[in-house]
């Protein structure tokens, strides 16, 4: 039965249980942590729960969609979390024939503007499954919350992405010794309608080594429009804000970048350990380079409620920024035991990993199920939460979600 059919099928027979639900572990839960929210939660069979956007602001616009929507491997083109700065480019005026992508800058020795079909017919194409998380993701998980979209965990994804190499690009225009970081440039204006949107960097060993591609499609299609068409920069493991949509070039740059949103704090975090709440001069932040140790659970989708007795596959991604992913366990008593999942290479570097195990869950009841990835240097994901920061970025603690076993 497809998907459509059960739907109409399974909402002809309500499952609604009663509250309040018996807490079979809490006595582990951690000093402080709130249960999950459930008031936005049917506790009904997993295929009554409607698929469905959370837009977060229309200006500009923000949008994300349920955690379990990204199961696939390879992020389906109409699921990806949709992120603006500024005012969203005029759509129907862009002409991908007369697009044009510029490498200019202090540092490039030559400077050159290349057609997406220049770029194409010049250059190997490659095509790579790149994660690319907001620094943001999540940020509705710190505690005091932090200003700025609430994003949920769903602010990442990995899609597939064909285009060609950033350094072979550059290569071609020659980069000169003293180049520090680049420059990427895209069409959006700021929200005042003067300057651009965002215009944010990498150092230069990122463009020139990183799985960074200048891309023109989004698993095997044109990039949708609200992706970044018709040419997108994309950076494996680094902050989704590097990676610019609708991307018109990139500034070989002899400093470090001062495009609009390179300033503290705009995606940077303190450089010291702060308190939870604490101000924070805007000389002691630093940049976030690299995204961190994380992972999700996407299957099966908080809210669920299963029979007794039978083993539930629970599986999802983790992913380590510029790291690889070693090991994802998982825990349905509130981190006092951990289960070790299977885990999968990723296909490329930048790429998430799929894990999962199946779990039998003990007796009747309410169950948080916890998962926690370990990277390839040992760090883990925090289980309550990670450092605070004044912005709110780089939430990594341990996705959680909700079932009933009935
Ligand atoms: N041109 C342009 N590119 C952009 C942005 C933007 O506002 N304009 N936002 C950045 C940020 S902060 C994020 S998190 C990602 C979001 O990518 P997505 O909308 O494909 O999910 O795009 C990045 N690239
Ligand atoms: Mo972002």
């Amino acid at each position: 039965m497809n998907r459509r059919k059960f739907l109409q099928h399974a909402l002809t027979a309500s499952a609604v249980s009663i509250l309040p639900v018996r807490w079979v572990f809490a006595d582990n839960r951690p000093t402080g942590l709130e249960p999950i929210d459930i008031s936005n939660l049917k506790w009904a069979k997993a295929e009554d729960l409607p698929d469905y956007y959370t837009v977060l602001n229309t200006n500009p616009l923000n949008a994300h969609p349920a955690e379990h929507m990204l199961d696939p491997a390879v992020t389906p083109a109409n699921v990806p979390f949709v992120r603006w700065n500024g005012l969203m480019p005029e759509f129907d005026k862009i002409d991908p024939k007369t697009w044009t992508f510029t490498v200019d800058g202090e540092s490039v020795v030559e400077s050159k503007t290349y057609t997406i079909d220049e770029l194409k017919s010049k250059f190997k194409h490659h095509t790579q499954r790149l994660v690319l998380e907001c620094g943001g993701n999540s940020r509705k998980g710190f505690f005091p919350g932090a200003k700025g979209n609430q994003w949920n965990n769903a602010a990442v994804y990995c899609s597939e992405w064909t285009g060609v190499l950033l350094s072979d690009v550059l290569k071609d225009c020659g980069v000169k010794d003293d180049a520090v970081y680049t420059g990427n440039h895209a069409i959006d204006k700021h929200l005042s309608g003067e300057g651009p949107a965002i215009s944010r960097g990498v150092p230069i060993e990122a463009a020139m080594n990183d799985n960074a591609l200048i891309a023109w499609s989004m698993n095997g299609d044109d990039i949708p429009f609200r992706h970044g068409y018709p040419l997108r920069v994309v950076f494996g493991g680094r902050p989704a804000s590097v990676s610019q949509k609708a991307a018109t070039g990139i500034s070989v740059r002899n400093k470090v970048h001062d495009g609009t949103k390179m300033a503290a704090p705009a995606y940077q975090v303190p450089k010291y350990p702060v308190a939870p709440g604490e101000k924070v001069p805007n000389e002691d932040f630093e940049i976030i380079e690299e995204m961190v140790v994380k992972s999700l659970i996407t299957f099966p989708q908080t809210g669920i409620e299963m029979p007794l007795g039978q083993p539930q596959e629970v599986r999802g991604h983790a992913w380590a920024g510029l790291r690889e992913v070693v090991k994802v366990q998982v825990s349905y008593d509130y981190g006092t035991r951990w289960h070790e999942a299977e885990l999968s290479k990723p296909v490329n570097k930048g790429a998430w990993q799929q894990w999962s195990i199946n779990l039998d869950l003990p007796e009747q009841g309410y169950y948080e199920i916890w998962a926690k990835a370990t990277d390839s240097e040992g760090d883990s994901q925090p289980v309550v939460q990670p450092q605070w920061n004044p912005k709110g970025y780089l939430f990594n603690g341990c996705h959680r979600i909700a079932v009933r076993v009935a």
